[in-house]
């Protein structure tokens, strides 16, 4: 499988990875766009939210709650932040396997900037 979100959770591709259990793995993103930028994405190969089945709604809220974990354990629970996934190419999605951002760390632009 040549996606670099799979060999990211592998370790054959480094990451600073702030949080990991048996379903999910947590990083820094290495283009980051806001002072604190995490990715959080699933163990499982799912390329985008579009291609996600039923069977996947468990791993999905496990995916949106180890968000929640890392946005608080990076101090932003009180300042808040802001949680995206891309779709597909109009949404400038660059990495098919599931991820969402988590932003924060300062006043958030307008969310079609
Ligand atoms: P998206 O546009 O939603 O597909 O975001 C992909 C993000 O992934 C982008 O913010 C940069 C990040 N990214 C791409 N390659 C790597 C990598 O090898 N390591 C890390 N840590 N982040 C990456």
């Amino acid at each position: 499988m040549d996606c670099i979100f799979c060999k990211i959770v592998e370790g054959s591709i480094p990451s600073r990875k702030v949080y990991e259990d048996e379903h999910v793995y947590a990083f820094e993103d290495i283009q980051p766009q806001a002072p604190v930028h995490l990715l959080v994405i699933p163990k499982k190969h799912i390329a985008s939210m579009n291609e996600a089945e039923p069977e996947d709604a468990e791993l999905l809220g496990r995916v949106l709650l180890a968000a929640k974990k890392v946005a608080n354990d990076a101090g932003l629970a009180e300042s808040g932040y802001r949680l995206i996934n891309n779709i597909g190419k109009d949404s400038g999605q660059v990495v098919f396997h599931i991820h969402v951002h988590v932003l924060g760390g300062e006043k958030l632009g307008a969310l079609n900037a």
